[in-house]
């Protein structure tokens, strides 16, 4: 029997800086609903898909930071999503900003998690590939500063069993890193669903990056062939007080190939009926990591960091 699993990539335009929690909320439901009446039992959201995208800003106010933060999930805010999942029996992935306060200290991460159809959270992953500065560059009107306002995610690339299949979660940065798709491959997931929210400027240079839609695709493109896996990549798109934000939302199946993909840069929300089976020729012989990885060859990759070219004659 076939092990389809019916997805929606529910992506979202821009969430200005004054926007309610209860407005974003209503969208995602809106979305949520959507998707079910198309006979979805998973809906993606992107990554931290309840605020703008605040790490572009320099906030000094605690206080203020917090705020665009979670210090419990559901949150009196987001009990709304859990409790529509369970009536309609649908699961979603969301992204949001975390605050942990255990052991007695407050980290904050830059979380996603899985829940399903009975409005239960199955999984979750804290961002590990934080990208940009620790510290504002005042070079730059906008910044990214993940590296200052959120800690390394501490729970690795892990995998859970969920609707039929095996999915794994990563988000945004982390999927222009082969590294994150290979060890959720090597942990059974069939599909990887991520959010994204990905500047139209790199963080390191002030004009439009005209290849950034271009390696969005590539990345997780890539990522599914090489891993015989289906990737599910949603962003948050649009200008977001004045900072553009990539759109190209997409359903990426195992063969590489893009099923669906959005085309504005706006609320919009694409599916797709997915084959958990449809890589298994490719998965048991081409790819088949069992009898082909050779990893002895591999160890740079988990013992450095960086590059160590051969000494200069
Ligand atoms: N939110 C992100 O992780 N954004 C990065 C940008 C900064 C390059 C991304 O990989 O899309």
């Amino acid at each position: 029997m076939r092990r389809m699993i019916s997805v929606a990539a529910a992506q979202l335009g821009p969430i200005s800086r004054d926007d309610s929690r209860a407005s974003v909320i209503a969208r995602l439901l809106h979305h949520m609903r959507s998707a079910h009446a198309k006979g979805c039992e998973l809906v993606v959201f992107p990554e931290l898909a309840l605020t703008t995208f605040f790490p572009r800003w320099i906030i000094e106010d605690e206080d203020e930071l917090d705020s665009y933060c979670e210090s419990e999930m559901p949150s009196p805010d987001t009990e709304q999503l859990f409790d529509e999942a369970k009536k309609l029996g649908i699961g979603f992935y969301l992204g949001y900003g975390e605050i942990d306060r255990a052991e007695g200290r407050k980290r904050r991460f830059n979380t996603a998690i899985l829940v399903d159809g009975n409005g239960r959270i199955i999984h979750k992953y804290r961002k590990i590939h934080l990208p940009g500065r620790a510290e504002p560059d005042p070079n730059y009107a906008i910044q990214h500063l993940e590296k200052k306002y959120f800690e390394v995610g501490d729970l690795g690339f892990t995998a859970v069993r969920a609707f039929g299949g095996v999915l794994g979660t990563c988000i945004c940065n982390d999927r222009r890193w082969a590294e994150t798709y290979r060890v959720l491959a090597l942990r059974g997931a069939e599909m990887v669903v991520l959010g994204y929210n990905t500047p139209t400027r790199s963080f390191w240079e002030e004009h439009e990056n005209p290849l950034s839609d271009f390696h969005n695709r590539l990345s997780m493109q890539a990522g599914a062939y090489q891993n015989c896996m289906w990737v599910v990549g949603v962003a948050k798109a649009g200008i977001e007080d004045g900072a553009g934000l990539i759109g190209g939302s997409c359903i990426v199946a195992p063969t590489g190939e893009i099923v669906a993909q959005c085309t504005t840069r706006e609320d919009e929300l694409i599916t797709a009926d997915c084959d958990l089976d449809l890589a298994a020729g490719l998965k048991q012989n081409l790819l088949n990591f069992e009898v082909n990885r050779q990893i002895d060859a591999y160890r740079p990759i988990t013992e450095q960091a960086g590059i160590t070219p051969p000494p200069e004659e």
